[in-house]
């Protein structure tokens, strides 16, 4: 009898940068561990989009690993050569793109015949860049930058007919119809667990018509290409139906641009009784759209402002009707299932210590004042803003942390950072909080000018150094610093004075 021809195997590979086993102490402010797939959604959705070709469904075999940065790394190495993997593809991102490449290394020492692909956020779209990245990583084979179902796949057949340049560098084109992309949670092309503390990304389109010079949404891609809506009613369907009690965030970047399909989400998750995160846009909301979202049963809306500073907002090609906003966060507070929590980064070209306590006392006057996300300016590889460092004089570490610029100095960032761990200590115990909000309501001074009071004490104190405090943005895999005995987790890692900020480790 002819032996089957012998299938291709290959391992789907991610490092995850935070995931307890107790799920409580590093729950983050989204109530979420990360992911309860075995794989992030755009790998998993390119496993899915591979195994729909009938063609490489019978000639490749799939297996997925997902590592968390609690994972040994000679474990996640024996786990991946355990699938005895032909070919092994990780997903980059910026909170595991070192750690990675790391693995990546000592796999291919360990087994030098593995083929080494890697693709994500992290991977170089420009073709220059792409050429050196590899160049850098000779123990990479394959990178591939933007879009990856169809780049991938066309690999995979490539390798299957044994090609010798079915490897190198390749730029992903997004595909233009993408309901050919099966749901990997409807194909089985990932493994969900159930818990209820953690998150599964789902999407409902791809593309943002915004294009933020900071951002690297949906691989720089601005049309928007929707998914048929029955694909996203059929993934809350089945997740319902098989017990999975965690949240799920919309990746859509910008759901709420067009209305009548905001309302036609919307009306799908009113019967989705787990949180939803969504990141929508605070002016765009529609009376119609917020009465929408207040039949849906537990929402948190990450609204991203950025900045309360036109200037340092039009340098970033985002556009600013700050009266809207206010408007619009306000009738969504009135809704007790929404949570509106706004987001900011700090280190904008344009922004300044100044400005920066203006949209501090702007978020801090809403009552009650919402939960508040702070992030630090990075230069994301294939953001706009990377080439624009000399414009607006722009220093960074070696990792693409901002520590200045033509408008924010090093010296004031690095106050501005105290204000931003002033307000994380304050938030993170009720009692202080409760009362830095009455003398808030006092009105004797301005918000900004309380938290500069609380820093300068806490500095007094010795409980902030006087150095950078970085928060959120940052490269490095967190690691979680559990409050003293009575007090919560803090969500701000505190850099000590001797240490550099560059080489510190810091939470998301
Ligand atoms: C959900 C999400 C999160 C989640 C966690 C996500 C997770 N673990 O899966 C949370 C909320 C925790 C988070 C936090 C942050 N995030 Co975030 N997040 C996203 C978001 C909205 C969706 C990711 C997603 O699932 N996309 C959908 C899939 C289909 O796209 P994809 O992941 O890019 O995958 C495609 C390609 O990249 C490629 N691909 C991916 N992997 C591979 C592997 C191979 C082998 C191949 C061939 C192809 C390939 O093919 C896929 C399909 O086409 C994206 C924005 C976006 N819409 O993409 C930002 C994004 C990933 N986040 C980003 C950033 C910067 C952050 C933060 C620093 C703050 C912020 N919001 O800006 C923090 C930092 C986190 C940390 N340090 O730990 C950046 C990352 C840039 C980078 N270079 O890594 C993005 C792109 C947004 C942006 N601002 O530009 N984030």
């Amino acid at each position: 009898m002819k032996a089957p021809p012998k299938k291709l195997r290959v391992c789907f590979a991610y490092l995850e940068t935070l995931l307890s086993p107790g799920l409580g102490p590093a729950s983050d402010k989204y109530d979420c561990i990360r992911l309860l797939s075995d794989l992030p959604l755009g790998l998993a959705s390119v496993r899915a989009y591979c195994e729909a070709d009938p063609g490489l469904r019978s000639a490749v075999t799939m297996t997925n690993r997902f590592f968390t940065d609690r994972t040994p790394e000679k474990e996640a190495l024996a786990r991946i050569l355990a699938a005895e993997p032909e070919i092994a593809a990780f997903s980059c991102f910026l909170w595991n793109a070192r750690r990675t490449y790391r693995l990546c290394e000592r796999l291919k020492k360990a087994r030098p015949s593995v083929r080494i692909v890697v693709g994500g956020p992290e991977v170089p779209r420009d073709p220059a860049a792409l050429a050196l990245f590899l160049a850098e990583r000779p123990f990479i084979d394959a990178a591939v930058g933007g879009e990856g179902e169809t780049a991938f796949s066309e690999l995979l057949r490539a390798a299957a007919r044994g090609k010798k340049d079915a490897f190198g560098p390749r730029t992903g084109v997004p595909l233009k119809d993408i309901s050919r992309i099966p749901s990997p949670y409807l194909s089985g092309a990932v493994a969900v667990r159930p818990e209820q503390v953690g998150m599964l990304c789902v999407e409902t389109s791809r593309g943002c018509p915004w294009s933020c010079a900071f951002c690297d949404y949906y691989a720089g891609a601005h049309k928007v290409r929707e998914y048929p809506l029955e694909r996203f009613r059929a993934e809350l369907d089945a997740l319902k139906e098989s017990g999975y009690r965690g949240a799920i965030y919309i990746t859509d970047a910008t759901l709420n641009a067009k209305v009548p399909r905001a309302l036609e989400v919307f009306r799908i998750l009113q019967d989705w009784p787990n949180v939803v995160h969504m990141e929508l846009s605070p002016e765009l909301f529609k009376d119609s759209t917020i009465e929408a979202l207040g039949k849906v049963p537990c929402v948190r809306i990450a609204v991203g402002m950025q900045s309360t500073n036109a200037a340092a907002l039009k340098n970033m090609g985002r556009p600013l009707n700050l009266a809207r906003c206010t408007e619009n966060i306000r009738k969504l507070n009135r809704f007790p299932n929404i949570r509106v929590e706004p987001e900011f980064i700090l280190g904008l070209p344009g922004d300044d210590y100044a400005s920066f306590k203006n949209t501090l006392d702007w978020v801090l006057a809403f009552d009650p004042v919402p939960n508040i996300t702070i992030f630090d300016l990075v230069l994301l590889p294939n953001a706009p803003l990377a080439s624009m460092k000399d414009r607006f004089e722009i220093e960074v570490d070696d990792e693409g942390l901002v520590r200045g610029n033509l408008s924010f100095s090093e010296e004031e960032l690095t106050r501005a950072s105290r204000l931003v761990a002033a307000y994380a200590r304050l938030r993170g115990r009720r009692s202080g909080w409760e009362d830095f909000v009455r003398r808030m309501r006092a009105g004797k001074e301005r918000p900004s000018s309380l938290l500069e009071k609380e820093a300068a004490r806490l500095v007094e104190e010795g409980l902030l150094p006087k150095t950078r405090i970085v928060g959120q943005g940052g490269r490095h895999p967190a690691v979680w610093k559990k409050g003293r005995k009575g007090t919560p987790d803090r969500w701000v890692e505190l850099i000590p004075e001797d240490q550099d900020v560059g080489s510190d480790t810091r939470w998301w």
